[in-house]
């Protein structure tokens, strides 16, 4: 085999080398959080991470993600090209360290926003360690190089290839089989995540092509980003269906030398608050000083503009950080030298220059438009003034009903179960009398609970906080989980391990489950987040022949329990729960052993945010096209 190895000199000396590679195959989740379809996913974005890098530093403008068939990943960029020079330190062309040791990457870069520990920035190293195969192409503007590695190891020297004038680097990974639960990747994952980053990147060019659809009716699946206006579209995507109470999205940035942040915002009509920040690009799920600095900032400059010009007036309260988020959309991103991430997920920004940074940014700022726009300013302080009022009249309700439950005892229509710790516990939530009762006899009512609900249920999308109090569906709800609601919420007073919502498989229980959903997702969302929330599952058709029977819980199932009982088996169709005698109900629907039931996971909350919008709130044409492109899936709708 021919090898020839070129000398530059440009930056081939600053990679740190650190460690080897056996240690990531044997503890992958160490180093890529774990080996689920997330860890899976993690690879592409460490893969995509290094030309984003490359795009900060201002030489790439173009960025290729592709799903081969075989589940592959191509990631293809227009940057300088990852260096082929020798590191003397390892004695190694540059590109070999950063496939081959642990922690390279990175540093040699002109940028110097890197991000420092934490699951981001481990590097290719540990995507090449866990790939069958890894094959990376570097384009200089010279020549094309080419290196094969497999599980890390590389099968030859790099190879100098043909000239070119192009520069740019490819890489083609293969995830092992061995490590992943799943080798699948899913576009709906990768596309997310690429709009996020082009949204945080403005300018920058992120393409995603699903191959794996080629030859199929569909085609392959493409998704193009690039935003000019970055976050500030970011915003305007998130309020896309929702009523804007001023038309521009609030803007501004700023820098100094180890850091920089932009700030976008808009408010809406609507009651829920979505606030999302980035520090060095990554989702810092657990906030931090970056937001920390925001929510003062914006707080004090409302209440000191609304007293400056007696809209305030003196026996008014403060208005709090609750109330002057109340329909805000936000998106807070700042770049760092030395991103310090804490917390359990290590998501959380600890950087403390960054708080009064932040503050003073935000502070300058949106008083000088607040000034400059008293029409804006007016609407802002009649939304958020409206909010405290809400918050006010909620606190009275909370107070009345806490009084009127005698402190702290259960709705009536609960009838609880005997356990009574958390632990294994759950609670049905029924809609209707009927089902309630047949409910509460079949259920095992040492662990299981069932609350069954009767009323109005009230749209939470629709109504502020202080109308949930009063709602003579919800408060039940509120009183038998225990765990308050809003900035209230306390998940350790949770009653119950599992919380399941059971509704008719039809139309109106679509509605209730959604209603219920919407409620626990704007009120209770940790509960969603931990995994607490649950839809039964009640089969559709029983089949019988002779003495055989079977439940069918989908059209498919029973297209099978026919194939399998004959066509000539009678078929009963269950419209509602009601139809289904207690025990039945036991045995499809609510013994452990048996049961099917969907958990509620909250993979993508800015697409929740927006469905439960586009579904429950006021604008009827989007609603209209949602619901007709999804009326295939629309059993799953809510989930
Ligand atoms: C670093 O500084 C010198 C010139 O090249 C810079 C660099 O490494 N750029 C770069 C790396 N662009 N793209 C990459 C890259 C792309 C992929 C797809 C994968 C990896 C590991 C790096």
């Amino acid at each position: 085999m021919s090898t020839e190895r070129t000398e530059t000199n440009y930056g081939a000396d600053n990679i740190q080398v650190l460690e080897g590679l056996e240690a990531v195959r044997k503890r992958p989740g160490m180093y890529i959080g774990s080996t689920s379809e997330r860890g899976l996913h993690h690879l592409v974005y460490e893969i995509v991470d290094n030309s984003i890098d490359e795009a900060l530093a201002g030489y790439c403008k173009n960025i290729f993600v592709d799903i081969n068939e075989d589940n592959s990943i191509t990631v293809v960029d227009d940057g300088r090209g990852i260096p082929v020079g020798i590191n003397h330190k390892v004695g190694k062309p540059a590109v070999e360290v950063v496939f081959t040791i642990l922690h390279a990457g990175g540093k040699f870069g002109g940028g110097g926003y890197k991000v420092s520990g934490g699951l981001h920035g481990v590097g290719a190293s540990v995507v090449n360690a866990l790939s069958t195969k890894l094959y990376v192409e570097v384009f200089n503007g010279e020549n094309r190089y080419e290196q094969t590695y497999k599980r890390g190891v590389p099968e030859a020297p790099l190879e100098k290839k043909e000239a070119t004038e192009k520069t740019g680097t490819r890489v083609t990974f293969w995830p092992d089989p061995e490590i992943f639960e799943t080798t699948v990747f899913d576009f709906d994952v990768l596309e997310k995540r690429m709009r996020e980053q082009a949204f945080l990147n403005k300018g920058l060019r992120i393409v995603l092509t699903d191959k794996r659809t080629k030859d199929t009716e569909e085609g392959e699946r493409v998704s193009d980003f690039c935003y000019e206006g970055g976050i500030k579209s970011f915003v305007e995507y998130i309020n896309a269906d929702k009523d804007a109470l001023h038309p521009e999205v609030i803007y501004f940035e700023g820098k100094k030398e180890n850091y920089e942040a932009e700030i976008a915002f808009q408010y809406t009509t609507a009651y829920s608050e979505t606030l999302i920040s980035f520090a060095n690009n990554i989702h810092t799920t657990e906030g931090g000083t970056h937001e920390t600095g925001f929510k003062t900032a914006i707080t004090r400059v409302i209440n000191d503009y609304g007293k400056k010009f007696n809209i305030l007036k003196d026996k008014d309260k403060p208005l709090t950080g609750e109330d002057v988020r109340e329909g805000l959309t936000a998106i807070i991103s700042v770049k760092l030298v030395e991103a310090q991430f804490e917390g359990q997920t290590k998501t959380k920004l600890g950087n403390s220059e960054m708080r009064s940074f932040v503050d003073g940014l935000v502070t300058k700022s949106f008083e000088a438009i607040l000034e400059e726009n008293p029409a804006i300013a007016k609407l802002i302080l009649e939304k958020t003034m409206a909010a405290s009022r809400a918050r006010e009249a909620a606190r009275k309700a909370r107070e009345l009903s806490r009084k009127g439950a005698a402190g702290g005892s259960l709705p009536t229509k609960l009838k609880d179960c005997r356990d009574k710790q958390m632990k294994n516990t759950e609670i049905y939530i029924v809609e209707g009398d009927s089902a309630g009762g047949s409910a509460n006899q079949g259920r095992d009512s040492k662990f299981q609970a069932i609350l069954s609900l009767w009323g109005k249920m009230l749209n939470v999308e629709k109504a502020r906080v202080d109308k949930v109090f009063g709602n003579d569906k919800l408060n039940p709800v509120i009183l038998a989980l225990g765990t308050g609601i809003g900035d209230e919420f306390d998940i350790s007073k949770l009653r119950y391990e599992r919380v399941i919502i059971m509704a008719d498989a039809d139309v109106d229980g679509a509605h209730i489950r959604t209603l219920l959903l919407t409620f626990f997702f704007r009120y209770m969302r940790p509960l969603i987040d931990a995994g607490h929330i649950f839809i039964a599952q009640p089969p559709l058709y029983k089949v019988s022949k002779g003495k055989k029977e079977q439940y069918a819980y989908t059209d498919e199932e029973l297209k099978n329990l026919l194939a399998e009982f004959g066509q000539d088996s009678k078929i009963q169709r269950y419209k509602g729960l009601g139809e289904m005698n207690p025990e039945q109900l036991w045995e499809t629907t609510m013994d452990p052993e048996r049961r099917i039931m969907l958990q509620v996971k909250l993979e993508d909350a800015i697409e929740a945010d927006k469905t439960f919008t586009l579904l429950m709130g006021d604008s009827v044409e989007p609603r209209r096209e949602f619901i007709e492109k999804n009326a295939k899936y629309v059993q799953n709708l809510d989930i």
